[in-house]
């Protein structure tokens, strides 16, 4: 965002521009299906909307062999012990979330979902519980227990397994003897779902059990005339967790069934903990495939990354050995699903895989959401440059406030998007960020240190730091990240502006990428241990013609995917804003062009359609609505929303005191 170029400037420049941009900008229309081929398993299951997530052990995420594996391949998370009872609970009363909060936050932060296992289990049961002998006090210990786990994680478990392997083994159909079943009786699984709906109304509560997967097997008969019952009688029950522990011969013949069964109830199914002795690839294909074709089969969960990492070590039942390599199963999962498996060595950098984004996008965009909120000492004319989270369930949102005397930056969060009009603006000129020129926000949480980033541009590429996005008051005094402008900016910016400063990160550096209205993208590069300090090796990272490659870049990791995109913003032969975009399978890599013209944009007025009146031309500065919040900006590869700015096509006049308001982009051609 370059605060002091004036429409007038840009009006005349315009001429001629046309030939330019299409002599810089070839049409990259390919033809390309929008479907595509994903190389991860979490990517490719949500092509369908579905997720492919893994069992995590706390004690096992300082191995980089293992996040890497968990990070590339599953957006969804089940802690595998750190939710029991006996690690939650260990005396009455007595909370311990440490481990299970380290699981969740890092799961939270990159955009993976997470299943809660589980609440009431007659295993992993701590002895002061297994021996009450009063059904009261055993009905009010179960009651506390759900609600203050439940509550603890509201609003960031999409899945909990409220009760766990109540039912017999063998041919009764009953429920097993536990001290749950023995002091309150058949009715402790109703209060139990009872409870957990009342503690977290958002969260698909399921019943999970194992060797319920054949239809035939009166364990599994036993467990649908329960779900039956509840269906009938109203009690609340989402969804039916199938283990799916199998023995080398892989799923039941019935197990297509036994899901569409339950399903046909009007729950969903899931599988939860899915392992295989030997992991055969038929067998593994086949359980994927059961799921597949029952829509109501939401996702796979595989208990446990590599062999070494499961409970059933000596019969190599999952889908990496234990150096972290794909086994043939792998594979066989994957393409069973319709993705397409890259050859990739676990110990080195990732090669480059199929795209997960389409060529071609297409959007449509909501009216206006937010507009300026002027108050006695802020007459503000336009909100600009917005960056955005989802945390805690809010969007928190800071942007640009342009006014005639200058810059500053304002901030707000709201639950939904239907509420960010009436949310509260508040000015962070207030704060130790102080008055005077700052634009172009950008916020993140940068997890090594546990505190939140905002980066703005003062002439200087600047932050402050707070441990609280929502305390608009807890920001400290701008610091620069560089001393001066590096030389190769200095060297190449013409009569252009330094601008839009954007940080990104991968497990090992941090990026810092700006540009200069002037046909350039630099690149500076820091280590993760060193940021905010250490900003070096200043680059360019991409060229074109002024015009084509102007400003208000951003750079987003896809998840899921060994992809990294990239935005800028480009003014198109009619005068107006819209944007660009390229991949890369590396931050410091060089980048291909995805949708990148003026007639395969990646968002321009020509590829937005405006249900609710189209009140802008311009797609200007904005930011995707990314699937988590920390450093590495990840975003979702499918149904991707973008914040962005745009104004009144009629308007004209001082640049600064142009009416820009905020607005909301949605995909319209996702496929998954
Ligand atoms: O038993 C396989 C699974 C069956 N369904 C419910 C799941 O919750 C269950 O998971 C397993 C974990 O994979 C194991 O990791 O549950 C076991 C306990 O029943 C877990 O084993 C426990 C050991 O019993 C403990 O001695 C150990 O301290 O793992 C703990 C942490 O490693």
């Amino acid at each position: 965002m370059n605060p002091l170029k004036r429409i007038g400037r840009r009006r005349a420049s315009v001429l001629g521009l046309a030939a330019l941009v299409a002599l810089v900008t070839p049409g990259t229309a390919s033809g390309a299906p929008d479907a595509v081929k994903a190389s991860t398993l979490g990517a490719q299951a949500a092509q369908s909307g579905r997720y492919f997530g893994a069992a995590v052990a706390a004690g096992r995420l300082g191995d980089g062999t293992y996040t890497g594996i968990l990070d590339r391949e599953f957006n969804s998370v089940t802690p595998e012990n750190e939710m029991k009872w006996d690690a939650t609970e260990r005396s009455r009363g007595q909370f311990t979330f440490g481990p299970a909060d380290q699981i969740v936050n890092r799961a939270a932060a990159r955009g993976q979902r997470l299943r809660g296992h589980t609440l009431v289990w007659h295993s992993q049961l701590p002895n002061w519980v297994s021996s009450i002998t009063d059904a009261n006090t055993l009905r009010s210990v179960m009651n506390h227990h759900i609600t203050t786990v439940m509550n603890r994680y509201k609003g960031r478990i999409h899945s909990w397994d409220v009760v766990n392997e109540a039912f017999a083994d063998g041919g009764s159909g009953q429920h097993r003897p536990s001290v749950f079943q023995n002091l309150l009786g058949n009715g402790f699984i109703e209060q139990a779902f009872r409870t957990a709906r009342t503690a977290d109304p958002a969260a698909k509560l399921c019943y999970n059990d194992y060797n319920i997967e054949d239809w035939n097997a009166a364990k599994t008969q036993g467990v649908y005339r329960m779900v039956r019952d509840f269906k009938a009688r109203g009690v609340p029950i989402d969804c039916v967790g199938l283990q799916a522990h199998f023995g080398a011969g892989g799923p039941p013949a019935s197990f297509r069934t036994t899901l569409s069964s339950f399903a046909a109830l009007g729950v969903d199914v899931q599988i939860t903990e899915l392992d295989i002795a030997q992991a055969p690839t038929t067998a593994y294909a086949n359980t994927v495939r059961a799921c597949l074709n029952v829509a109501r089969c939401t996702g796979i969960t595989v208990w446990g990354i590599r062999d070494s990492d499961s409970w059933r070590a000596g019969e190599n039942p999952l889908l990496f050995d234990r150096n972290g390599n794909k086994k043939p199963a792998y594979g066989s999962t994957l393409t069973a699903m319709g993705g397409t498996p890259t050859t990739q060595r676990a110990d080195t950098s990732s090669p480059r895989s199929a795209a997960a984004l389409p060529s071609r996008f297409s959007w449509s965009s909501s009216g206006t959401l937010i507009s300026p909120k002027p108050d006695a000492t802020h007459n503000i004319a336009g909100i600009k440059d917005p960056t955005v989270v989802r945390y805690n369930g809010k969007y928190h949102v800071f942007a640009s406030v342009a006014s005639s005397s200058g810059y500053n930056l304002v901030y707000l969060n709201f639950s939904d998007w239907s509420q960010a009009g009436s949310a509260t603006h508040h000015y962070l000129d207030r704060s130790a960020i102080g008055a005077g020129y700052r634009a172009a926000p950008q916020v993140f949480y940068y997890a090594p240190q546990r505190l939140w980033y905002l980066v703005y541009q003062t002439g200087n590429a600047s932050y402050s730091t707070n441990p609280d996005i929502s305390n608009p008051n807890g920001w400290s005094a701008p610091r620069h990240f560089y001393s001066s402008m590096p030389d190769i900016i200095r060297q190449n910016i013409g009569n252009g502006y330094w601008v839009d400063m954007w940080v990104i990160c991968d497990s090992a550096n941090c990026y810092l990428f700006s540009s200069d209205d002037n046909g350039h993208l630099y690149r500076s590069r820091t280590s993760v241990g060193q940021f905010p300090n250490g900003f070096t090796d200043t680059v360019i990272a991409a060229r074109d013609s002024k015009y084509a490659l102007f400003e208000a870049s951003n750079v987003y990791k896809v998840q899921g995917a060994d992809q990294y995109l990239l935005l800028v913003e480009a003014i198109g032969s009619d005068g107006r804003r819209y944007f660009r975009s390229w991949t890369s399978s590396s931050l410091a890599g060089s980048w291909t062009q995805l949708a990148a013209s003026e007639s395969n944009p990646f968002a321009r007025a020509n590829n937005v359609s405006f249900p609710s009146g189209a009140w802008t031309r311009d797609v200007s500065h904005g930011e995707m609505i990314r699937s988590g919040y920390d450093q590495t900006l990840t975003i979702p590869a499918c149904r991707l929303q973008y914040l962005y700015q745009g104004m009144n096509p009629g308007a004209s006049g001082d640049y600064n005191l142009l009416p820009w308001r905020l607005g909301l982009l949605t995909q319209t051609n996702s496929t998954c």
